[in-house]
Order: C-alpha cells, then sequence, then structure tokens
C-alpha cells in the first residue's frame, strides 16, 4: 500500500534525532514567582525582591548529572516578564535586583555551569509577558520578543531547545497580543541551526498533560496538521479556533494509529516529550517541600516516557536561596542510582541471532553489536519477520530494551517470547518501538528470546536488542 509506504519514509532531523538520543533531560523554573510563592507572576513585581543570596549554578548541575540528565532548560523569562539576564530591552530583569548588586546574569552562569559539567543548555523564553508595556501592540511586542530571542541565542554558547508554550493574553491596550511564529522560528534557525523549537514549535511536540501520563503507543510519525503554525496561533486564540480545521490535538488518545494516518496527505515526523515537575508546583514552594514525587513516580514517568518513544523533561525549581532542595537532590540522586544500575549490564552482549529473513547486506547480529548505526532489516515490503536470539548461556533478567534504525519508526505490533523447558512462552507484548521500547517484565530465567514483529510498515528494522536485570 502506497500510503504504508508513505509513512515508513518520514523521517527525523538531525536535531530531532540527538534531542531524542539527550533522551531525560531538566527544566529549571525560576524568578520572581519564587519569592512571591505563586506560579503565574503579575508583571508588577518589584525586582528587588529577587536575591537567591546562596545561587549556585554547578549545584543546579551537579543535581543534573546526578539524575542521569544529559541537558538543562531554563525558564529566562516567564509570563510575569522578569528576565534572569540583563536585558537591553527591559529594566524589568537581574539588573535591577540586589542580587550581585545588579551586575549577575544567572544565564550566563547556569550556561557556563552546564558546559562545565557537560550538559546542554536549552532556554524557555515566554511569548506572553504580562510587564512589557507593548504587549498587545502586535509588531512592536514582537521586534521586543525577538530582540529577546537574539540576546539568548547569540550571547550564550551552543542552545540545545528553545522552548516555547502558547499562553496568551490581552496587554496594557487591551488587544490580543498575536505571535509571529515564522518570524521566531527564522530567527531560531539562523542563529542556532541545531537548536530543537519544543512544544508551541515544529520539532517537538507536547504529550498532552502535565502530570506525567504517558500513552501507550506514541508515535514518532503524525499528521502534519499537528504542528502547523495555524494550528498554534488556534490555541492560543482560542476565540479564532473555530475558523482552523481541528482535526487532531495534542492531547488525542491516539496520534498515529493505521487508523489516523490513512486518511492523511501529510505526514511529519514529530516525537513527543513528557514534561512533568518533580513537585506539584513549576515552582519552588516551601510548603510543597514533603510532595516531592517518590522514586517509584519519577521511575514509572521514566518508563513510559524515556522506554516508550518519548522523552522526559523533569522540572527541578531551586528555591528562594538559589538551591535544588536537600529533598529534591536526594530523588534526584536516588533515581540517577537506579537507572544507572539497571542499565549497567548487557546481557545479551556477545549473544547470536537467526532472522526468518534478512536484507542483504544486513545481518541479525547487528542487532547485537552496541552500534545504532548497523541494523537487522528483511526485504523491502516484508512487514511481519521474527527473530531469535541466543544468550549462549541461561540469564536471569526483566528487562528488555529494543530501538529501531534511528531514521525511522515502523513497527506497529510486536511480542517476545522465551524458551522455557524446550516450549516458547509468552513474555510481553508491545506496539511502538521507534527510537526506545523497555520492556519490563517478572525476571525470568532463560537461554532464548524471540521477538515476533507481527505488523510493521514497509519494513521493520531493528538496531539494538539488550537485556538486564534490576
Ligand atoms: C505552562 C506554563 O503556564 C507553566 O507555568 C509552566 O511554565 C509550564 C511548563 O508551561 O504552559
Amino acid at each position: 500500500m502506497e500510503w504504508v509506504r508513505r509513512a515508513a519514509e518520514v523521517r527525523p532531523s538531525e536535531r530531532q534525532l540527538a534531542l531524542q538520543e539527550m533522551e531525560f533531560y531538566t527544566f529549571i523554573h525560576f524568578t520572581v514567582n519564587t519569592y512571591t510563592d505563586s506560579e503565574w507572576g503579575t508583571g508588577t513585581e518589584d525586582p528587588s525582591i529577587f536575591n537567591p543570596a546562596r545561587f549556585d549554578a554547578n549545584q543546579w548541575v551537579a543535581s543534573c548529572l546526578d539524575a542521569g540528565a544529559k541537558g538543562l532548560v531554563l525558564t529566562c523569562k516567564h509570563h510575569d516578564g522578569f528576565c534572569l539576564w540583563p536585558s537591553r530591552y527591559t529594566e524589568h530583569s537581574v539588573k535591577n535586583s540586589p542580587w550581585k548588586d545588579g551586575m549577575g546574569d544567572i544565564v550566563r552562569e547556569v550556561a557556563e555551569a552546564c558546559r562545565k559539567g557537560g550538559v546542554k543548555f536549552g532556554i524557555y523564553l515566554s511569548p506572553w509577558d504580562r510587564h512589557e508595556p507593548t504587549y498587545g501592540d502586535s509588531p512592536a511586542y514582537n521586534a521586543y520578543f525577538i530582540h529577546q530571542l537574539r540576546e539568548l541565542l547569540t550571547g550564550y554558547g551552543d542552545i540545545f531547545a528553545v522552548w516555547f508554550d502558547g499562553a496568551c493574553g490581552e496587554g496594557p491596550n487591551g488587544k490580543r497580543q498575536e505571535y509571529d511564529w515564522p518570524a521566531y522560528y527564522a530567527v531560531i534557525r539562523e542563529l542556532q541551526p541545531n537548536a530543537v523549537i519544543s512544544v508551541c514549535g515544529p520539532d517537538i511536540r507536547w504529550c498532552g498533560n502535565e502530570a506525567g501520563i504517558c500513552r501507550p503507543s506514541e508515535w514518532s510519525v503524525v499528521p502534519a496538521s499537528l504542528a502547523s503554525n495555524e494550528k498554534i496561533q488556534a490555541k492560543s486564540q482560542q476565540e479564532d479556533s473555530r475558523e482552523f480545521a481541528k482535526r487532531y490535538d495534542s492531547q488525542d488518545r491516539d496520534l498515529g494509529s493505521r487508523e489516523i494516518i490513512k486518511h492523511e496527505r501529510e505526514l511529519i515526523w514529530y516525537p513527543a516529550e513528557v514534561n512533568t515537575s518533580i513537585r506539584p508546583g513549576w515552582f519552588y514552594h516551601a510548603s510543597e517541600d514533603h510532595q516531592v514525587k517518590s522514586l517509584k513516580e519519577l521511575l514509572h514517568i521514566y518508563y513510559g516516557s524515556v522506554g516508550g518513544n518519548a522523552t522526559f523533561l523533569l522540572n527541578i525549581p531551586p528555591d528562594r536561596r538559589g538551591l535544588i532542595h536537600e529533598n529534591d537532590r536526594q530523588r534526584l540522586k536516588e533515581l540517577g542510582d537506579v537507572i544507572r544500575r539497571t542499565f549497567e549490564h548487557n546481557l545479551a552482549q556477545g549473544a547470536s541471532a537467526v532472522a526468518s529473513e534478512t536484507r542483504s547486506g544486513s545481518s541479525p547480529d547487528y542487532m547485537l553489536d552496541g552500534n545504532r548505526d548497523t541494523c537487522w532489516a528483511p526485504e523491502d515490503g516484508t512487514e511481519a519477520a521474527s527473530i531469535e536470539i541466543d544468550l549462549h548461556r541461561e540469564m536471569t533478567f526483566d528487562h528488555i530494551v529494543l530501538q529501531e534504525y534511528r531514521y525511522g519508526q515502523r513497527i506497529e505490533r510486536f511480542e517476545l517470547e522465551y524458551e522455557d523447558a524446550g516450549e516458547w512462552s509468552p513474555l510481553y507484548k508491545g506496539t511502538v518501538i521507534g527510537y526506545k521500547k523497555i520492556c519490563q517484565f517478572d525476571a525470568i530465567t532463560s537461554r532464548r528470546v524471540r521477538l515476533r514483529i507481527k505488523e510493521s510498515r514497509w519494513c521493520p528494522s531493528i538496531a539494538a536488542f539488550e537485556a538486564y536485570i534490576s
């Protein structure tokens, strides 16, 4: 079928691949709200309240490293409009705060600490700005916003992600601001071509909730209309939304099964990011010190996102001192320790495999060679296949990690079986594999595992098969 083949050929961009391979990164919500104990500022806060006397960007980066996170996205400006860097375009910033006598730059210190610690740095810049007087005067505010983007994209080294949300309001003139998304995107592509533009952007899609709930089937190939500029504007301009054909929403349950994509003329690679906070709020509140998510909850979200073909953006809000609170730090360390321990020794290293069919030039052993650039694949047009993996001796394991070749998302349904006293017994059933699928099950002991690909698009591929014991 032609449309199946078309879906199989949709590929990620290099910047999307780079983000998927980061897997897990953190969000930092920090601004005047930290000092007013609120979630959304009004824009009337006095900059003098912002004074993180013990601010230590290295401690933030150390917390990321403890957790195993590979990047950090900082709220350089949230909806209140207060800038964590001394922007030339407003007085509403750190330059009018007592912190470092107005000479400080949080963005610079965080960007530098990230570079030093080997953690990638990303920015959140809220288009909604409740302080800026030009907000609502659309062309004037768009120019202001672009000036700020330019400051951040040129003054702080490499940026891996620019994170936009679509919140929108009226300005002091009583008019609703119209964001010029295409102009914002053009500046980002010009100045930081490797950065993904996330959520209200074309590269990474919001998973649809802020609670860490992951879909059982998270597709990377989805209808193009999901990411169109019109759609984003419709989202932010509620009253206009009826003008647009709103067929899909990032909150829909199914965004990429055959049932959905077969009706679509245009498909795009638009993978999901799961964003949630380690605490109930996005900003720090002392009253939530004992509501830090449990290790079990965090692991559940990690497995659902990183283990379910999505990336994981975990918010870790610093407190009024300018430090990640001890309770959060401890939890992050626990999380990182479990992940590191679980995925340290791949029990399938040195195993061998036999497949029902293999295209010339490929080999089933390519799934086992630890190289994501090589993969097993059958001939084009073979949509179902099976591969038997021989671990060479009995092993006990409770995780199998599968990865498709990085340039496609084709597998739609698979099963794992293991050899148990000479018989094949069911072990796991799944749908999407994509970038990564982590299959968890009760520990079994066996020498042989069979992967049965029941349905795929045009031709499946597997780049990695790994087994672990937790
Ligand atoms: C939302 C914002 O309104 C929240 O304050 C937070 O920044 C979250 C990540 O995005 O849309």
